[in-house]
């Protein structure tokens, strides 16, 4: 795709060569063309595996096709690009979200019909790349989607995870981690470009060519160098208006075999570089909110950050533009922290390499940069010991000296001057051995930084980045965060899809505005009726599924009552599991009370090295074998811990559940993403005063959400009072009854000391407030029931949760982004 500065590539705008596809036929024929020719297999005996091999190069051709287009475009445009560099990218699967893109699903399914192959098995054989934890890695997937949809000229930069996040086996309630393999069969959707390699240095000493203030050139000799390794996977947007590339890097040797060691015979010697080079694209860190800490990970995160900015300097000097213009034609994001090192790195190309002056290469630096935070939790704000960084990355701690040595001057010039403020806002924090606040050096190096909503956006400024924000108040911005309804929506939710086409017309599926016109028709009986029909589809689907996979039986019409995300103490999966005993009890204590049928579903993995979080899924586990053999519940209360959550998972869980459980500790979930998917899907939150959440009331109306619990400033003063759990649970007869139980080796026979951990965590200190709103959420929970009770009522508040839930679209959250932060807009075609 090296066109020449100069213009536009001759042609219209998708020829290359590529047929239009005008008939099932046509669309028939090409993918039986990808089946034989790219992959040598008989139509006779291909596998699902091998028709969905062959449909996503088919698709593939179209793809980069647009994405060919949309570059040339770009260039003969002399438009600005953003680049979005984040250490995760969950995508999930590509297959449904690119034919949805295209338009060509049901094209699709029937050409895969003629050539006798089925739809839903090709689809499903498809693995989930699954290279992110949670909420920060799946937020980046759907930003992605969202910069094409808009045309916004964009390329995501990561890691290609030889294995991402682990598959997880629930065995004898306890989690296994088991590797996985999403590379093992190859991936077709990915390209790679070999001339996009360049070789990252490691270790090594610096030579000073200039004065020996850090500011002038040096020459860095590092004592290592691995090599990048190039993959695209190009990205389509909505309606196939622009693609862009999700360019990831893998690792490995400069030279991958030792050929004098292999004919020596040691031919384990022979490929040992190649071995410990690869290990840096080996394996995604399975850690949500703390940093790994180990030296294998700064090195993923400086070797995909430097690959990631030779290739944008690569870029912008091969267009012919002068370095000087770079903050014109690129916006650098920083997704948290883990790529903070590009700040230096950066600086590094400009001043050594380029011979920029320090203070211009500076100016060009901010203007480029800026940064997203993801979280307030102090374990998870990455600070790297200096004696490791000048180990590794000798030229980079020069110039973190330097630079903080200038950030701190310019704050002694604005009377920020005592050794206090002066320790605080310093880059190295001098309290547990000297290490690199990454986080400093990401918000000095931008121009801006925003949190994730609103709450969490007010946090950064009145606590973490306080003495940072009153020397740049101008520097904290907010942009709530957002999810693609292609995915969450039209592909995870059809029928409730088809529904809104009927009822709102084809505007609402490019115009999230367009649902608040549901508002109008939340008393309509019609489409209540017919909302109910889709999500009892829905879950019946979903009971399928739970039946094949833990055989055991769901009734549809009970209400289904989800909490999935990753397992963490501050998302309190305890508090939901705690008043599902307490439940239990009350139910046996008085069976024939009239008791709405309830099932607790859970999903969710915790890092293996989180013993607690590894707890609590055998806690909920234990409980549930417990409560599902009773037969004096068994109608009423079920619950579920379905294993191995994912993208896929949630596709199928989201539009099924009538109630979403969003019970963080007030002041603790940056955001949250999945409460958006299940609102928008129409269930109604069950929530504390956290993150989005506060904003989701909003725009779904007070009425329409449960809310309960501490607000975050309640939480602090707490906090600050010093929290004593032996008061809430002496006064509540209801939680002490279900810790007892627990305690006692009800959900653990033989083995009362099972779950000690857990008990004497709640008894003793309750860092996560658990037994504080243990009350307030049980009585919300009956406010749920009594709603369940009231159908019509309960099905008027799905109808506003829906209709509210616009805003949420990342469509609208790039938008922002675009234009405080990037300062870009959409292509022009
Ligand atoms: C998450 C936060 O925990 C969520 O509240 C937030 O919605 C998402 O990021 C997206 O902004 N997060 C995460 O998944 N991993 C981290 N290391 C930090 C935050």
């Amino acid at each position: 795709s090296d066109l020449p500065a100069s213009g536009r590539a001759p042609g219209p705008a998708v020829p290359l060569a590529l047929a239009p596809i005008r008939s099932v036929a046509d669309w028939r024929d090409a993918i039986l063309a990808k089946l034989v020719y790219a992959l040598g297999r008989d139509q006779r005996t291909a596998s699902d595996r091998d028709w969905f091999e062959a449909l996503a190069l088919a698709l593939r051709d179209r793809v980069v096709a647009h994405a060919l287009d949309s570059d040339n475009l770009t260039r003969a445009a002399g438009h600005k690009r953003v680049y979005y560099l984040s250490l995760e990218f969950l995508v999930g699967r590509l297959l449904v979200d690119t034919l949805t893109n295209l338009d060509m699903t049901g094209l699709t399914r029937a050409a895969l019909g003629e050539l006798g192959a089925d739809f839903e098995r090709v689809r499903a054989a498809e693995p989930d790349a699954a290279l992110g934890n949670g909420g920060l890695g799946r937020l980046a997937a759907c930003f992605m989607e969202s910069a094409a949809s808009l045309a916004i000229p964009t390329c995501g930069y990561g890691i290609r995870y030889e294995n991402g996040l682990f598959r997880q086996e629930i065995r004898n309630g306890v989690q296994v981690e088991l590797p996985e393999d999403w590379l093992a069969a190859g991936n077709p959707w990915e390209i790679r470009r070999p001339e996009r390699d360049c070789d990252i240095g490691f270790g090594g000493h610096v030579e000073q060519v200039g004065d020996d203030d850090g500011a002038t050139r040096c020459v860095w000799h590092p004592a290592e160098l691995v090599r990048a390794v190039a993959h695209d996977t190009p990205v389509i947007g909505w309606r196939a208006r622009h693609a862009n590339r999700l360019r990831l890097w893998s690792a490995r040797a400069v030279a991958p075999l030792r050929l004098d060691a292999f004919n020596a015979g040691d031919y384990l010697g022979a490929v040992a570089d190649d071995v410990r080079a690869r290990s840096v694209s080996r394996v995604l860190y399975p850690s949500d909110t703390t940093p790994a800490g180990q030296e294998l990970r700064l090195r993923q995160e400086y070797f995909f950050s430097a690959a990631s900015l030779h290739d944008i300097l690569r870029r912008h000097l091969a267009e012919g533009y002068d370095l000087s213009r770079l903050p014109d034609m690129a916006a650098i994001q920083l997704n948290d922290t883990h790529p903070a090192i590009a700040i230096a790195e950066m600086m590094r190309l400009l001043v050594d390499r380029h011979g920029t002056a320090w203070n211009e290469a500076w100016r060009i630096t901010c203007g480029c940069f800026s940064y997203t935070n993801h979280t307030l939790l102090p374990e998870a704000l990455e600070t790297w010991p200096v004696a490791l960084m000048e180990r590794l990355l000798p030229r980079h701690m020069q110039i973190i000296y330097r630079l903080n040595a200038d950030h701190l001057e310019a704050a002694r010039a604005k009377g920020a001057a005592s050794d206090s403020l002066q320790a605080s806002l310093s880059m190295i924090d001098e309290t547990q051995g000297r290490r690199v606040r990454m986080g400093t050096l990401a918000f000095v190096g931008s121009h801006r930084v925003n949190g994730v909503s609103a709450l969490h956006t007010g946090l950064m400024r009145e606590t973490v980045f306080h003495d940072l924000h009153v020397l740049h108040p101008d520097r904290i911005t907010n942009v709530t965060n957002g999810i693609t309804f292609r995915r969450w929506l039209f592909e995870a939710n059809p029928r409730l899809t088809g529904l809104l086409v009927d009822v709102l017309g084809d505007a609402v599926l490019d115009d999230p505005s367009v649902l608040a016109g549901l508002r109008g028709l939340a008393g309509d009986p019609g489409l209540r009726a017919r909302l109910i029909a889709c999500r009892r589809a829905n879950k019946v689907a979903l009971s399928n599924l739970v039946g094949e996979q833990l055989g055991i039986g769901l009734d549809p019409d009970a209400l289904f009552d989800v909490h999935v995300k990753r397992l963490h103490e501050y998302k309190r999966q305890l508090l939901n599991i705690l008043e599902a005993v307490s439940l239990w009890q009350a139910i046996r204590a008085r069976p024939a009370a009239g008791w709405v049928p309830r099932v607790k579903i859970f999903a969710g993995k915790a890092a293996a090295s989180y013993a607690q979080a590894r707890l609590i899924i055998r806690l909920i586990n234990d409980v549930a074998s417990v409560i599902n053999s009773d037969p004096v519940t068994s109608d009423l209360l079920k619950v579920v811990f379905l294993p191995n959550f994912n993208v896929s998972l949630a596709e199928i869980i989201i539009p099924a559940a009538d109630l979403s459980e969003q019970i963080s500790t007030a002041g603790m979930e940056a955001s949250g993403t999945g409460n958006m998917k299940f609102a928008l899907n129409g269930a109604l939150t069950i929530g504390t005063l956290d993150g989005a959440n506060i904003e989701i009331r909003d725009h779904v109306r007070a009425d329409n959400i449960f809310i309960f619990g501490l607000t975050a400033a309640e939480v602090a003063v707490r906090r600050l009072d010093g929290w004593h759990p032996e008061f809430s649970i002496v006064a509540s007869p209801a939680l002490a009854g279900a810790i007892e139980a627990i305690g006692r080796g009800t959900f653990s026979p033989g083995e009362d000391t099972r779950f000690a951990p857990i008990v004497d965590e709640l008894r003793r200190t309750d860092r996560f407030l658990v037994t504080a709103d243990f009350d307030s959420y049980a009585e919300a929970q009956r406010r749920v029931a009594a709603l369940w009770r009231d159908r019509d009522a309960w099905w008027r508040a799905a109808v506003l949760n829906t209709a509210g839930m616009g805003p949420f679209s990342s469509d609208r959250a790039i938008g922002e982004y675009a234009e405080k932060i990037w300062h870009v807009t959409g292509l022009e075609r």
